[in-house]
């Protein structure tokens, strides 16, 4: 099976990040506003016959294989649909449109029935019913999309409302932010007349993610909201643990496990609760998944029990309707995409709430690797959110996040707002949360350093991406002083990292490899007075080749220049 932290790692989050951090400064930022009032195509209080099911997927399947080459019931039970290696000319070329499309296989999607069938990704421990209060309260379900595919969204729905006890919804309200894909017209509101739950609000321009799910919540008025990504599919029982938190305590925040469904042939992977991981961040904030630390795993029986997450990663939740009120929602001046998971991961903790992973609660998610759509040009949306939130909610410690963008904070409007809400709700500090929350985050104040690792007389400086677990090559480049792929922490523990990303020596190149926290090849001491740093195995020290074009290792001579190097924030004491 394979490894959703992985998958998350390489997937939309680091793509979109790349989309956004580009230096485009033409087009001025539109400033916050709140969601304008939308227009209601679709009122669930309309009450159709049934469209047949035929014809509802009608719509979907219009390239089909050679009936040689199709499975009878593609996709069921989370099967993989595979396409056959010799497709004629136009069936390639509509699959290769459904890539450019969606980023993800479109085609095959399109195949498979919107009612597929799943596995039942649940531990035995789950299915004992006795485990839920049996006066559950209803949610309505928001499921935000922009230009999304039409075989994707309307299974998203339907597994909604296929694996859901029906007293337990109360509407599915799909907000449409500003799409133009004609399926997401007319086409759609017809087909969901024949439902009389399912509700479309469309918003007046293209707000972002995080706008339109405020908006949604506007149309909402069952006692808890359910969000969901536009390209999921709910396994049986997902809901009920969910709503059972809810119920014992209306602070907790609740995120189903995040199942992946492949993008190439939409195949459903899932571990058992073993497996389960919990949500971080790096001071870069981006998100990132980790395993139950063991100070959590001591306060269960069963892997199977709601487990405590230091953050959400941000689609897929359950929340109280007047605790998020009370937290003031969304910022509603962050827009497209990012952010909005740490700004209510951070508060909810802060501010009196509990965010668990439920293991009994498992949700499909369409993983891609890259942004099928277009962010707003010309204004870096994730720094702008990213700034926001550390303005508000951070306090000192946004330095480390500033630091890491080389200080170019651009422009983030007016956060007054959120920082009086803050007040109001007398929420507890960063310094908490990072305390009791998220002890294993590494502080970079607490390094012997952090910043840029120079060597002074070349103006090269050490620069590596890091992606996920994988190992990298280790590079040199100009030092450009805005933080980013050069920004390093000298650890008391001798580590040279990132994240979770160290620099690491095994007798060839110099690489990077996830943190092992042994020492051994990631072991490295600086001596201020030679600015020479030695690698512990090796005893030998890191240089610059003589065309200052590459990291290599050599025996230690103080009086090389090559091997000099300058810590940014270097405290030794
Ligand atoms: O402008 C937009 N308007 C929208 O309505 C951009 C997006 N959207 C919709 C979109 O159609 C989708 O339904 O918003 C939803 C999220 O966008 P994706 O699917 O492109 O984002 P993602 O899955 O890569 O992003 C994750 O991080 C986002 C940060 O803002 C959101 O919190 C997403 O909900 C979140 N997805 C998940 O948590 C699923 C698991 C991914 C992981 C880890
Ligand atoms: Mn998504």
């Amino acid at each position: 099976l394979e490894d959703p932290v992985v998958d998350s790692d390489l997937g939309a989050l680091g793509n979109a990040i790349d989309s956004a951090q580009g230096n485009a400064i033409d087009e001025a930022d539109i400033p916050p506003t709140i969601a304008p009032k939308p227009k209601v195509a679709h009122s669930a209080e309309k009450k159709k016959k049934p469209v047949p099911k035929e014809k509802q997927e009608d719509a979907a399947q219009k390239v089909l294989l050679p009936p040689s080459e199709l499975e009878e019931t593609p996709g069921e039970m989370g099967k993989p649909v595979k396409l056959p290696k010799d497709m004629p000319d136009d069936m390639k070329k509509a699959v290769e449109d459904g890539w450019t499309k969606n980023a993800f296989n479109q085609y095959a999607s399109d195949l498979i029935s919107v009612h597929r069938t799943l596995p039942d990704p649940r531990d035995a421990w789950c299915k004992d019913t006795a485990r839920y209060l049996t006066d559950l309260p209803k949610t309505d379900v928001i499921i935000c999309f922009h230009n999304e595919a039409w075989s994707v969204l309307l299974r998203t729905v339907h597994s909604v409302l296929d694996r859901s006890p029906e007293h337990l919804i109360g509407k599915v309200i799909l907000v449409d932010d500003y799409s133009d894909m004609p399926h997401l017209k007319k086409q759609l509101e017809d087909y969901f007349t024949a439902y009389p739950k399912v509700q479309i609000v469309r918003g007046a321009k293209r707000e972002g993610l995080i706008r339109a799910r405020i908006l949604g919540a506007q149309y909402a008025k069952s006692p808890v909201l359910t969000y969901l990504d536009s390209h999921c599919e709910c396994t049986e029982g997902w809901l009920e643990p969910l709503l059972d938190r809810i119920a014992r305590n209306s602070t907790t925040v609740v995120c189903p496990v995040i199942d992946v469904i492949n993008d190439d042939t939409l195949e459903y992977h899932y571990r058992d609760s073993t497996g389960v991981n919990v949500g971080g961040f790096d001071w870069n904030l981006q998100f990132s998944w980790h395993a139950v630390p063991e100070r959590e795993k001591k306060r269960h029986n069963s892997s199977a029990e709601p487990v405590y997450s230091p953050t959400m990663a941000g689609g897929l939740f359950s929340i109280d309707r007047d605790f998020f009120e009370r937290l003031g929602t969304y910022d509603s001046g962050f827009d497209i995409w990012g952010g909005e998971n740490l700004e209510l991961s951070f508060k909810t903790w802060m501010c009196g709430g509990t965010l668990e992973i439920v293991p009994c609660s498992h949700v499909g998610h369409i993983f891609r690797k890259r942004s099928p759509y277009k962010w707003r040009s010309g204004v870096n949306v994730l720094r702008k959110n990213s700034v926001r939130l550390a303005e508000v909610w951070m306090d000192d410690y946004a330095q480390y996040y500033y630091h890491r963008i080389g200080n170019d904070k651009g422009d983030w409007g007016d956060v007054s707002d959120r920082k009086k809400l803050r007040e109001d709700l007398q929420c507890k500090s960063f310094r908490w949360y990072l305390d009791n929350i998220y002890p294993e985050l590494f502080i970079p104040g607490d390094a012997v350093a952090h910043g840029e690792i120079a060597n002074p007389h070349s103006n090269m400086c050490l620069d590596a991406q890091t992606k996920g677990d994988s190992e990298m090559a280790m590079s040199l480049y100009e030092c450009h002083g805005q933080g980013g792929n050069q920004y390093w922490m000298l650890s008391k523990a001798g580590e040279i990292r990132r994240d979770d990303s160290c620099l690491d020596y095994a007798g060839k190149d110099v690489t990077l490899y996830a943190c092992h926290g042994s020492k051994g090849n990631q072991f490295w001491t600086y001596r201020e007075n030679t600015k020479q740093l030695h690698h512990g195995t090796s005893g030998k020290c890191l240089a610059i080749s003589e065309a200052k074009d590459k990291l290599l290792m050599e025996e230690c001579n103080s009086s090389l220049a090559r091997q000099q190097w300058m810590l940014e924030n270097y405290d030794g004491s």
